[in-house]
């Protein structure tokens, strides 16, 4: 299988983690493709120019880190992320989509301030700075929810990106004011599928 990935994108990191953890890199052969560019030789690959992408082994490609972690996780027969059914596995969606909708939220952020400062918009600088400060303030209160702890699952790989990400954000600190993610993130980033997939400082 060949899994298209850039070295910054939060979402292709989340697949990338979990590759590791299901101990699949033997099979996955992980490729950077050329985003974000006029004619890149990836859209023949996947018409929509986004990663993360998936080529199956019978060619088939799947796009969005979900369906692809999802995918990646039934390969085997041993489902480790799966979700309980009835009322938990409910509250394990409730909590990814959230943090899904904080990483979202973080990745319009970065791609405004990444860009020269006459050319970036302080209305949606302003919306998503905002944004990102209500839900780190609820996550700040939430992190002792028993999912953010325990056995590694979707929503603690999907925060430990997130929070990976707001960490490469300019002038988006946020350790200092919220110590309990702060130490949080600590203790995930120790963890060798998270070391052998840190993002590279934007250029
Ligand atoms: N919902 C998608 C989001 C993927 C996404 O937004 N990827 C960005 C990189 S972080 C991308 O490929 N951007 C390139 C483009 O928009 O052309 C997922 O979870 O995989």
């Amino acid at each position: 299988m060949q899994l298209y990935i850039s070295p910054g994108s939060p979402y292709a990191r989340i697949v990338r983690i979990v590759v590791i953890e299901k101990g699949l890199s033997e099979k996955v052969e992980v490729i950077a493709a050329k985003t974000r560019t006029t004619d890149s030789p990836y859209y023949q690959i996947n018409p929509s120019g986004r990663v993360p992408h998936l080529v199956c082994d019978d060619g088939v490609g799947l796009e969005d880190s979900g369906l692809i972690c999802s995918y990646l996780d039934h390969l085997e027969g041993n489902p480790t992320f799966a979700l309980p059914a009835g009322e938990a596995g409910f509250e394990a969606r409730r909590l990814e989509a959230l943090v899904r909708s904080t990483l979202d939220g973080l990745a319009v952020l970065g791609r405004e301030k990444w860009r020269p400062v006459n050319e970036q918009s302080p209305k949606i600088v302003l919306h998503e700075t905002d944004r990102a400060k209500r839900l780190l303030n609820l996550w700040e209160q939430q992190i002792n929810h028993p999912l953010f702890h325990g056995q590694l699952n979707m929503v603690q790989i999907v925060f430990g990106c997130t929070l990976g990400f707001a960490d490469l954000i300019p002038e988006f600190s946020w350790r200092s004011t919220y110590p309990k993610l702060n130490s949080w993130f600590e203790a995930i980033s120790a963890r060798p599928s998270f070391l052998e997939t840190k993002p590279p400082a934007p250029k």
